[in-house]
This record gives structure tokens, sequence and C-alpha cells, in this order.
């Protein structure tokens, strides 16, 4: 297959770009078609690597109102709802939700997706029906999945061995949630126990980390000391981190050199931060948000998620990662023409490297041929006029193409 014409990452010049046995062979200004090669013209077209949906909860997703819509908005008023409908979970219910959900994020362009499981449930019901889907649709989608302890490991019965469980049936990555762990004691030997199981099980780690407008809520100081002493580094992502948002500066300014110096990924969730965020105040009201900017300025590794559709902690959600954008670059104050233009990179490049896939993940010769085409010249452009997908390919096959839309004006100016 060639493709000609692309401007690739927002590169001015265009390129043409040959894919041959599910790779990417040979990317050039001028490549000349062979005898029979399928072409497609995309003339002053973006390509970009795939999507990615580095945070999202797929057990949950199409929940909203069930059993009750969330009124206060808060996060506690989630999981308390949440651990209500999980009751009723059954392996087919969590396959049918997951796979609707999983349907409209890949028309969206998106291949990667990081989903969140809550394994707080001693049948671990969710975990089975996702590992299922993980391995149906391995071939048109990745899909990495983490036990996720929504409840608490040393606040909910048997939490260790839920997750030693959960890790021995093949979650890929190990999860947490110190903030909501009973007391501070308990978050700090949450995220022992769990840096200790990732290690021994060969796991990747992503913890819901001080996900609350708290500035006393400092967990994540102790996972970046975990993951730099224990030489784990890159392999471990600290989700949300909203309490950052309310750390005084002088803390923040000591912070930072742990977490450079940690290596640790950063996953914002600008959606459901600005959401779930603030809901304690009166005025002035927080803005729920982790500081992307200051940690993007310090070379420090930060990607968007969705985290939700539909679910107890947000009641929209549609499976396009352009919005979490949209709402991340305005409440992080990325508003400068560049900022804007390379905000791509918090939903493809940096959410790759926080899933640790970047071994295969990228435009570049010898790599598993994955890329999405949009239909407009940059992404400062694509993400104004919500462009369209015209062609999502993963390993050289088309996986979804869309037909732009035609809008017929009657008006008379
Ligand atoms: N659970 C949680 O603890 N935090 C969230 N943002 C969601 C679920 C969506
Ligand atoms: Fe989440």
């Amino acid at each position: 297959m060639l493709i000609k014409n692309v401007h690739i990452q927002n590169d001015d010049q265009t390129k043409d770009v040959r894919i041959e046995n599910g790779q990417f062979v040979n990317i050039s200004p001028s490549i000349e078609a062979t005898n029979g090669e399928k072409v497609i013209d995309a003339t002053d077209k973006l390509m970009l690597p795939p999507f990615v949906d580095p945070h999202v909860h797929l057990d949950a997703t199409q929940t909203a109102g069930d059993p009750e819509w969330n009124q206060s908005g808060t996060l506690f008023d989630g999981i308390r709802i949440w651990s209500e409908r999980k009751q009723k979970l059954t392996v087919e219910d969590v396959k049918a939700r997951a796979k609707k959900a999983i349907k409209i994020q890949v028309a969206n362009g998106i291949q990667f997706i990081r989903s969140h499981v809550d394994v707080t449930d001693p049948n671990l019901t969710a975990l089975k029906a996702l590992i299922e889907v993980r391995d149906e649709i391995k071939d048109q989608v990745e899909l990495q999945l983490v036990a996720f302890p929504q409840e608490g490991i040393l606040s909910f019965p048997h939490g260790k061995e839920l997750m030693t469980e959960a890790a021995d049936m093949g979650a890929d990555v190990i999860g947490g949630i110190p903030h909501f762990e009973f007391t501070h004691e308990y978050a700090v030997a949450s995220l022992q126990f769990l840096m200790k199981l990732a290690e021994q099980k060969g796991k990747l780690v992503d913890v819901h980390c001080d996900e609350i407008d708290d500035p006393q809520s400092r967990s994540l100081e102790t996972l970046a000391t975990l993951a730099l002493e224990s030489g784990m580094g890159d392999k471990v992502t600290a989700s949300h981190t909203t309490a950052m948002g309310s750390y005084n500066d002088a803390y923040a300014y000591k912070l930072f050199r742990l977490l450079k110096m940690s290596h640790i990924n950063f996953i914002a969730n600008p959606l459901v931060n600005t959401n779930l965020g603030g809901r304690f105040d009166t005025y002035p009201k927080r803005r729920g948000m982790t500081r992307v900017k200051e940690l993007n300025a310090d070379g420090i590794n930060v990607a968007f998620g969705e985290d939700d559709l539909k679910d107890p902690w947000y009641p929209m959600g549609n499976g396009n990662m352009l919005d979490p954008v949209e709402m991340g670059i305005h409440v992080g104050h990325l508003m400068g023409y560049d900022d804007i233009m390379n905000s791509y990179k918090f939903v493809t490049v940096n959410a790759a490297k926080a899933m640790h896939v970047t071994d295969h993940y990228g435009i570049e010769v010898g790599k598993p041929a994955d890329c999405i085409i949009m239909n407009n010249d940059n992404f400062y452009n694509a993400l104004n006029e919500r462009s369209e997908i015209l062609y999502s390919i993963h390993n050289g096959n088309v996986l979804v193409e869309t037909e732009p839309k035609k809008v017929h004006n009657h008006f008379k100016f």
C-alpha cells in the first residue's frame, strides 16, 4: 500500500509512505507506485501515529444512572454508586458494555487502550471479562489491563490477596488508590506492597495517585521514591495527581526534582478531573487538574486519558481523544500556537510512552504500520475543526474509513 502526500506530525513538507507486510517500509518525499499497488491519495492531509487512550475504566462504562445518577459529582459518590452496581456484574454484561465503548473509541482513531479494572470484587468478574475482550481484539487493538483496587488494598477485605490473584490471572499493570486508603500509613504500605508485587511479577505500575483536592495528600513523593530506588522508573505512571494542583509552590519545587529523577510518567484526565475536582469548594473553585504545563516544560512525560465514558464518575464521554485535549489545553493554559499544534502528543506519543509500547509505536521504517490520517493539514486546524479520521490503519490493515461530512449551505451571503 502506498499513501501519497501526507504531513507527518505537522511537518510542513509532505511525504509518501509505503506499507508492506504490516510494516512501514519506506517514508520519502516521493515514491512511485508499483504495478497493482493500492494507492491512497491523502494530499495535504495530516498523518499521526494512532490515538492512545492511556486511562479509561471499561468495566464501568455505560452504567451512568444505574442504580442512580451521581448528583453531587464527587469522586466519593461515584465510588459508592459503582460499589452498588458492581454487585450485578456478569461476564456478559461487562463484555457487552466494554466492547460497545471500544468500538466507539476505535471509530475515533484509537488503537491503544489502557483500562483500569476494579479488582475489589471477590469474584474478579470484570477482570475475567476484560481478559477475554483483550484476547478477542488483540490483532486490531492493543488493550492493557490494570488491576485496580477501587476500594483500597489495605482498607478492603483480602485486598492484597485479590491484587496478587489479579496479577496471576493476567493483568498487565498493577494499580493502587493511596488517597482512598483509611490512613496515611495504609497509603504508604499500599504503595510499598504494589511496587513489590509489580517487580516480582514483572508488571508495569499505574496508580490513581492523590486524586483529591487535599494539599496534604502526598502519596506521589512515595511512589516516585519507590520508582527511583527500585529502578522501575519509567515503567511507573502516576494518574490524576490532582492534589498537585493544590500544593504550595515551595513544596512543588522540591517535589519536581524527585519527579524528574524518578522518570515516572503522568496521566491527567482533564474532562473528569474538572468534573470531580473543586466539588468541596465554594469560591474560588479549584480546577482539579495536575500541573500539566509545568511537568511538560520540565521534560517530564505527561499524557491525557478520557477516564470515563458514561459512568458514575462522568455522565458524558464519546471516545474521542480530541475532547480531553481540548479541555486539557484550556484548563492547563496551554494556549500558545505551538502548544495547540503540539497538543496531539498528549494523546499519541506521550500516552504510548506511559503505556510502555514505544518499541512498536510510531511512524518509522521497520515499525508496525499503525497510523491515522485526519481530514486537515495540521493539528491546530484538525482540533479546531474536529476533522474526521479519514483512515485508521493498524498493522497495515484499514480498521476505519470515514467519509467527510457534506454540508449544503442555503444562506445568501
Ligand atoms: N475511580 C476512581 O477512583 N477515580 C476515577 N477518576 C474513576 C474511577 C473514573
Ligand atoms: Fe481513573
